[in-house]
């Protein structure tokens, strides 16, 4: 890379840092896209020129609102809510909302950064946001739940609209949640806006397979990085951590695929089921009466719960990353690739830190980062938008079809970019570069804006 070329990076790098101090997820969202842009700023000059980078790493708009609500027992209770709005080049905001104690402005920036790209790679015209709450749905009855979705859309629904901005779900964002956030809008605006929301029921305007659509996609965009090494999942164990959405989905898709998954977990500990986890039971269990994975091994009695375990020493050939930012330290790393690893998938977004995805990447595995493997989400999100704008819906079989070809046409682009650019096979640049482009050219294409 030339000189210049890293000195501009490494420049606009500091200054995202110092803008935005504190915000450790979002500097590491944006250090890993930086550092993959050398060799496109030396073939483009044009977008060092119009500033394109700096442009992108500064959100259009930032909401940050008080979010009051009463519980059952009549307390008053106060949080914050969030949407980072930060790209619209491509089409309208679009990104999940996520309800975790763990939310704050850091953590909305890093998902709504690596959203921009990952919406870009799907081909749909989507822009990228997030946005969430430090709410905790844990342990709440479903009238606070509800309570505090509409407190939180009294708020946020004069920034949305289905030419604006269109949320979805995320952690503690499912089905439930978008159906109360649905009905707030609704009354307050007083218009049957189906499209300013996705993830709905099927019954008031949902697409089927999106509710499946992250996992599903995050295995077929494993089996096409698999494919291309002349392997597959048949007959491959697989870990899943996490037993949320993405988990159970991811699952599904694997044991369809001929594959056995012999671990999940959520954030008390993992189970561990050699014959294979059964999919009813986690689905009863996590779906219908939101309960703990350790309930598990109370209906399998020759499945084993650990408590604080760690999911990552679980020995397999595949794995599947389903919850949360940073899940991959880099000793979970090494131990995947020493115990024969030989691919991963990120359902979750940005799960393996910066130590753990170069162990992945000099071991020469397949690794699909979130923004391309998790794609699937949000592209069935946007096909719920398309169904939406012409009053349709369409069948499962054809729904899933769709997801298959951009998931299939996702991993062509990131393995051709990769190419193309110099670092075959990694799957890091191919994703950073072909999201950047697109987005980079519309940005050019509208003047500065
Ligand atoms: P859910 O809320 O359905 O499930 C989250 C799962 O991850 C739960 O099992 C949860 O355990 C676990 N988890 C969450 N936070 C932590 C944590 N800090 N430490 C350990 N475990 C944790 O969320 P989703 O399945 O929807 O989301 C999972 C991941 O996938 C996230 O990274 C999300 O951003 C990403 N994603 C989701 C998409 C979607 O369509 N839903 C699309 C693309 C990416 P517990 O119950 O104990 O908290
Ligand atoms: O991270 C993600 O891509 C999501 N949570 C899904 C976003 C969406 O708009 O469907």
């Amino acid at each position: 890379m030339p000189r210049d070329v890293s000195t501009t990076l490494q420049t606009i790098c500091d200054e995202v840092f110092a803008r935005n101090p504190g915000e450790v997820e979002f500097h590491q969202a944006v250090r890993e896209v930086l550092d993959c842009l050398g060799p496109v700023l030396a073939r483009y000059p044009e977008f060092a020129q119009n500033k394109i980078i700096r442009r992108i790493c500064e959100p259009e708009r930032q909401i940050i609102f008080r979010v009051p609500w009463v519980d059952d027992n009549n307390e008053v209770h106060i949080n914050r809510g969030f949407r980072v709005e930060f790209n619209s080049a491509l089409g309208p905001y679009k990104g999940g909302l996520r309800f975790h104690p763990s939310v704050y402005l850091g953590i909305i920036k890093f998902l709504g950064f690596e959203q921009i790209f990952k919406n870009a790679l799907t081909g749909l015209p989507i822009g990228g946001g997030k946005g969430g709450s430090d709410f905790d749905p844990k342990g709440k009855s479903d009238g606070e739940v509800m309570r505090f979705c509409q407190s939180f859309m009294t708020e946020l629904y004069r920034h949305l609209g289905e030419h604006t901005d269109v949320p979805a779900g995320d952690i503690g964002v499912g089905g439930r949640e978008i159906g109360f956030l649905f009905g707030q809008y609704k009354r307050i605006t007083n218009r049957y806006e189906s499209g300013v929301l996705t993830g709905k029921g099927l019954d008031w305007g949902g697409s089927l397979v999106r509710t499946e659509a992250t996992g599903y996609g995050t295995v077929y965009f494993v089996e096409e990085m698999l494919k291309a090494r002349g392997a597959s999942l048949e007959g491959k164990t697989s870990v899943v951590s996490g037993s949320g959405n993405v988990a159970i989905y991811t699952i599904e898709k694997v044991n369809e695929l001929g594959g056995k998954v012999v671990a999940c977990s959520d954030s008390n500990g993992f189970i561990h089921d050699e014959q294979g986890i059964d999919l009813d039971l986690v689905k009863l269990l996590k779906e219908v009466q939101r309960r703990r994975i350790k309930e598990y091994v109370e209906h399998r009695k020759h499945a084993k719960y650990i408590e604080k375990g760690n999911v990552w020493d679980v020995p397999c050939d595949v794995a599947f990353p389903s919850a949360t930012e940073n899940e991959i330290l880099g000793k979970d790393a090494k131990t995947l690739v020493e115990n024969g690893c030989i691919a991963v998938g990120e359902g979750a977004n940005m799960p393996t830190t910066p130590e753990g995805v170069k162990i992945f990447l000099d071991a020469k595995i397949a690794y699909g980062p979130g923004k391309a493997a998790n794609a699937g989400g949000v592209a069935t999100s946007a096909l719920e938008m398309q169904q939406n704008a012409s009053r349709d819906s369409w069948t499962f079989e054809h729904t899933d079809q769709r997801l298959h070809e951009i998931m299939k046409n996702i991993h062509q682009a990131c393995y051709e970019v990769a190419d193309e650019f110099g670092s075959p096979g990694n799957y890091v640049v191919g994703a950073n570069i072909a999201g950047f482009l697109k987005v980079a050219r519309a940005m050019l294409g509208m003047g500065v804006i």
